[in-house]
């Protein structure tokens, strides 16, 4: 029998709050982390003028600030994107109370932490400076900085892990991926704990012009930014960049059992596919059929009717909440009364490598506390005919037990992945 794999710590650097209190908190409230970026003369150009930002103050009001999580001389190597991944791992360690001392336990602990598109910033400050300066003006800290595997890096330095050391970058699938591909490590005997997720930092003035290129962003919210991310709503236009981090620890049943760790809930299931169609368009509805979703399903070997809750990934375009709406619908015909379906995105934005881990962590907490995370900016759905099923408009809902759950991550190249995690009863 393939060994059990439970969550047992969390940490959340998000748009609507840093730590998991704030952030689940503020979710439930209805608080939306999209902002202007008007006032921004490096913004000033562009078609797309709101983002998602992490918010900067301090911890105790569930804000970022960088010398809580950092040492000395931290953030002359590490870029953003690292920053916010070492913040969220120590909160899920600290929350795990996973601290190992031995040998064997360090080496019995990995790291699975990556990032869809890393740190512009440092690109294109280095690019300018070579351009006018040439290779002088190169810093050596420049490929550490870039690098996507140094927010795993760096965690094991901090804490001397030395079970597998890996770092995923599938886009917007990211953060999905590794606590996936963490928990294959887990269920394979290379590790007992993994520390997961995904972690992104691109709100920068080319990474919006070049989604702004791509006709992906929503625009014209400049003067109501909340309102601009709208998941299944008629009005949806588009998705709203957003930065952050999540991460999971990721511990083999028993092991967590013997130390007495409290257990937020079991990752049962884990389904890959890939559309073989579009570099950013999702397949048309045509056959529908989600094999992510099918294959998270038959891993965690659950029937379709013991679903109670699918996280979407939904980002706000006409095009992919439709398709998503399809294929959920498709793997769940039968059992549309009894299903709830929501995307927390109209709160965080899109947190493109991030949302994958964060995304999973709200539906961790959906499970553990029964309680499903609102869709903002839901009034009018496009199509009652098409959108039947319960998408939690506007306001969290209480009244449900939440036995399983799916999360959904798809990214572009048209790559999927779905988690699915149950209760521990
Ligand atoms: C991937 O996700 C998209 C978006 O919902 C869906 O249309 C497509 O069928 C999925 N592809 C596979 C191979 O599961
Ligand atoms: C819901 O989750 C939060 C975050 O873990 C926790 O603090 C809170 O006590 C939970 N609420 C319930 C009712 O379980
Ligand atoms: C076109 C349409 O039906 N618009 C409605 C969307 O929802 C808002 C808020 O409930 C209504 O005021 C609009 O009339």
């Amino acid at each position: 029998m393939a060994r059990r794999v439970v969550v047992t710590g969390l940490g959340l650097v998000t748009p609507v709050g840093v730590g998991v209190k704030s952030a689940w908190n503020n979710l439930l409230k209805g608080h939306c982390g999209i902002v202007s970026l008007a006032d921004q003369p490096a913004f000033e150009s562009l078609p797309v003028k709101i983002a998602a930002l992490v918010p900067k103050g301090p911890i105790d009001q569930g804000q970022f600030t960088a010398s809580d999580w950092l040492d000395r001389g931290d953030d002359r190597v590490m870029a953003t994107f690292t920053q916010y991944a070492i913040a969220a791992a120590k909160q899920a360690l600290q929350d795990a109370d996973w601290a190992p001392q031995s040998s064997n336990e360090k080496e019995r602990t990995g790291v699975c932490i990556g990032s869809g598109m890393g740190s512009f910033e440092d690109i294109v400050s280095t690019s300018l400076a070579y351009a006018s300066g040439g290779p002088r003006k190169v810093s050596p800290m420049f490929v550490p900085r870039i690098l996507i595997n140094m927010a795993a890096g760096h965690l094991t330095m901090k804490y001397g892990f030395q079970g597998p050391n890996h770092a995923v970058s599938t886009a917007c699938t990211t953060g999905a991926h590794s606590i996936g591909d963490a928990m294959r490590f887990i269920q394979f005997g290379d590790a007992d704990v993994m520390v997961a997720g995904g972690t992104e930092a691109a709100i920068h003035p080319l990474a919006v012009a070049g989604f702004a290129r791509a006709k992906s962003l929503a625009t014209g919210f400049e003067d109501k930014p909340t309102e601009a991310s709208r998941p299944f709503d008629q009005d949806r236009a588009g998705f709203v960049m957003g930065e952050g981090a999540g991460v999971v620890v990721l511990e083999e049943y028993n092991h967590a059992k013997q130390r007495g760790a409290k257990i937020y809930a079991e990752l049962k299931g884990y389904g890959l596919s890939g559309d073989a169609h579009h570099m950013t368009a999702p397949p048309k509805s045509g056959n529908g059929a989600m094999l992510s979703m099918r294959r998270a399903l038959a891993a965690a070997k659950l029937d379709a009717s013991q679903v109670d809750y699918v996280n979407a990934h939904a980002t706000s375009t006409a095009v992919g909440d439709a398709a998503e709406n399809q294929a959920i619908k498709t793997v769940f015909d039968g059992h549309w009364d009894r299903l709830s379906v929501s995307s927390t995105k109209g709160a965080t934005g899109h947190l493109l490598g991030a949302a994958g881990s964060v995304e999973a962590i709200f539906t961790i907490l959906a499970v553990k506390n029964n309680t499903l995370p609102p869709t903002l900016n839901l009034h009018n759905l496009s199509d009652k005919d098409e959108f039947n099923l319960n998408y939690v408009p506007l306001e969290a809902q209480t009244d449900k037990k939440i036995r399983a759950a799916l999360t959904n991550s798809f990214g572009f190249g048209g790559t999927n992945a779905t988690l699915c995690f149950t209760d521990i009863e």
